[in-house]
C-alpha cells in the first residue's frame, strides 16, 4: 500500500497541477474546437520566460484551430531568412493579410554535380532545395500546381493544421491531377523546422526528389532565438546506376548518391562563418531508408530543437553527432569560435561515396601483381580496384567511366592530395575575417607549425622513435615476401 497511490492521493495531485498551472478545470477540459480569440504566440517552454503553455499540455496539435491569424511579416524585418545553400525560398506576395506562396511541382534536370545530371522530380525548379519561410501565426495559402503527368498531393510534414490541409492523397483530400492547382490555406499556430512532401505515390515521388524544408520562425523571438548563421540542410539518398540518368526509386537499400540539398560533395556549398559567430543548422532527413549520424569536427553543439519543437535548456544534448532519422528534423547550435576548414558529414562511410564506389569485388590485401598487364589485351581498359583500399579519388581521371557518372568520391585539397570523400559530406569554413559571407574564402591558411607534416628525423630522434629497426608485426609479416623483409629474419 506505501508504494501505491490511493485514489484520493490521485485526484488531490490532479487538482494540485491543474492549480498549479493556473487553469480551472473547465479551462483544462477545453477541447480544440474551443473559439480563442487571436492567435497567441508560444513563449517557451524554459521557466521563467512567462511561458503560455505548461511544460506538459493535453493537447499537443497547436490548441485552437479556429484562431484569428496574425498579420503578416517581411523577411529582414521580423526575422532573419534561412542560409540555403545550392537552393532558395521560395518567393510569396501578401493579399488581404494573407501569405501566398505558388509551389510548382515538375520535372527538373537535376545537376547533382558537373558530372552526373538526371531527370529527377522537383518543385519550382530545384531538387530537394526549394525551402518555404515564414511566420508564426502568419496564415498562408500555398497554391500548388502539378506539371507532372502523374497525380501528386503535398503534405505538410510536422505541422498542426486543420486535417483537410494534411495532404494525404485519398484519405484527407482528392489527389491533384496532372494540370490542375489545388489550394492549401491555413494558420501557422507554431514555430520551429519542419518539412513539406508528395504523399501519394511516395517511394516513387519522394524518390524522384519531391520533398523540401519548411521554416516557421517565432512571432517573438527570445534573445536565444538570434543567430549570425542559420543555414537549412536537406538530407536524401538516391539510386542512379553509372551511365544512367534516372533515379531508381525501386531501390531499397543500395543508394549511390547521397546529397545535401541535392548536392554531392565536393559540388556541396561550404557553410561559410565568421569567428565567434552564432550558427544553427537546420537539418532534415526524407530520405527513402537510411538515417544518418551527422557528424561535425572541431566542435561539440547542442541539439536544441528536435521536428521543430525546441528542448528546454535544462535537457539539450552536448553531441557532435546527431542522428536525423528518416522523417525527422534536427536542429543544432553552436559558436564558431575555432577557425579552419572542418568537415561535416554523415558517418555512415558508405554514404560518403559517390556512385562508383559500390559492387566490386574486395581485392583488399590481395596481391594482383601481374593481372592487370595479362588482362589488358583483352580488356584495354582493365584496372584492377581496391587492393590498397579505395583511395582512387583520382579515378576519373585513370580509367575511363561511363557517360553521365561521378567518380566515387575526391575533390583536389590544398595539399595537392584528394580529399577523398563525397557524398554527404560539406565543409564549414570558419575565418577571423571574411569579404562576404557570399564569397567561398578558399582553403584555410593554418598557422606555421599547426599541420600534421611528415616528421623530421630531428624530430624522430629527440623523441627516441626508431623506424629503421622496427620488428615487422602481424598482417605486413605474413604479407610481404621473406626477400624483402628487412628484420633478419
Ligand atoms: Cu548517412
Amino acid at each position: 500500500m506505501s508504494n501505491q497511490i490511493s485514489r484520493r492521493e490521485m485526484l488531490g495531485l490532479g487538482v494540485a497541477t491543474i492549480a498549479g498551472l493556473g487553469l480551472s478545470r473547465d479551462q483544462a477540459q477545453a477541447t480544440s474546437h474551443a473559439v480563442a480569440g487571436a492567435y497567441q504566440p508560444f513563449r517557451g517552454y524554459n521557466p521563467g520566460s512567462g511561458s503560455a503553455r505548461p511544460y506538459w499540455e493535453k493537447s499537443y496539435s497547436g490548441g485552437p484551430i479556429d484562431v484569428k491569424p496574425l498579420p503578416p511579416v517581411l523577411p529582414g524585418r521580423g526575422y532573419r531568412p534561412v542560409i540555403v545553400p545550392d537552393g532558395a525560398a521560395l518567393p510569396f506576395k501578401i493579399v488581404d493579410g494573407v501569405k501566398v506562396f505558388h509551389l510548382i511541382a515538375e520535372e527538373v534536370d537535376h545537376a547533382f554535380d558537373s558530372g552526373l545530371i538526371a531527370k529527377c522530380w522537383g518543385y519550382n525548379g530545384r531538387v530537394n532545395s526549394t525551402v518555404i519561410e515564414a511566420v508564426e501565426g502568419e496564415r498562408v495559402r500555398i497554391y500548388v500546381t502539378n506539371r507532372l503527368t502523374v497525380a501528386t498531393s503535398v503534405h505538410w510534414h510536422g505541422f498542426n493544421l486543420p486535417n483537410g490541409m494534411d495532404g494525404v492523397g485519398g484519405l484527407t483530400q482528392p489527389y491533384i491531377k496532372s494540370g490542375e492547382t489545388v489550394k492549401y490555406e491555413f494558420t501557422l499556430r507554431q514555430y520551429g523546422t519542419q518539412m513539406f512532401h508528395s504523399h501519394h505515390d511516395e517511394m516513387t515521388q519522394m524518390g524522384m526528389g519531391m520533398i523540401g524544408m519548411f521554416v516557421i520562425h517565432p512571432r517573438n523571438p527570445r534573445p536565444e532565438h538570434h543567430v549570425d548563421r542559420d543555414f537549412s540542410l536537406m538530407i536524401s539518398e538516391w539510386a542512379i546506376p553509372a551511365g544512367t540518368s534516372r533515379p531508381n526509386t525501386l531501390e531499397m537499400t543500395d543508394f549511390n548518391v547521397l546529397t545535401i540539398n541535392g548536392k554531392v560533395f565536393p559540388s556541396t556549398a561550404p557553410l561559410i562563418c565568421k569567428t565567434g559567430d552564432k550558427v544553427r543548422i537546420r537539418l532534415g532527413n526524407l530520405g527513402a531508408t537510411d538515417h544518418h549520424p551527422m557528424h561535425i569536427h572541431g566542435y561539440h553543439f547542442r541539439v536544441t530543437a528536435t521536428d521543430g519543437e525546441e528542448i528546454p535548456l535544462s535537457a539539450q544534448w552536448p553531441e557532435s553527432t546527431v542522428l536525423v532519422g528518416v522523417g525527422q528534423t534536427r536542429t543544432i547550435e553552436f559558436i564558431s569560435d575555432a577557425p579552419g576548414d572542418w568537415a561535416f558529414h554523415c558517418h555512415m562511410t558508405h554514404h560518403v561515396m559517390n556512385q562508383m564506389g559500390h559492387q566490386f569485388p574486395n581485392m583488399v590485401g590481395v596481391n594482383p601483381a601481374g593481372l592487370d598487364e595479362k588482362l589488358r589485351p583483352l580488356l584495354p581498359a582493365y584496372m584492377t580496384m581496391g587492393q590498397t583500399g579505395m583511395d582512387m579519388g583520382k579515378m576519373a581521371e585513370v580509367m575511363p567511366m561511363p557517360r553521365n557518372t561521378i567518380s566515387m568520391k575526391g575533390a583536389a585539397g590544398p595539399f595537392g592530395d584528394y580529399i577523398s570523400m563525397g557524398g554527404l559530406f560539406t565543409v564549414m569554413k570558419v575565418r577571423d575575417q571574411l569579404k562576404s559571407y557570399d564569397q567561398d574564402p578558399g582553403w584555410y591558411k593554418h598557422p606555421s607549425g599547426t599541420v600534421a607534416l611528415k616528421a623530421t628525423d630531428d624530430e624522430l630522434r629527440r623523441d627516441g622513435i626508431e623506424i629503421s629497426n622496427l620488428p615487422l608485426t602481424g598482417a605486413a609479416q605474413q604479407v610481404i615476401p621473406k626477400a624483402t623483409r628487412h628484420d633478419g629474419h
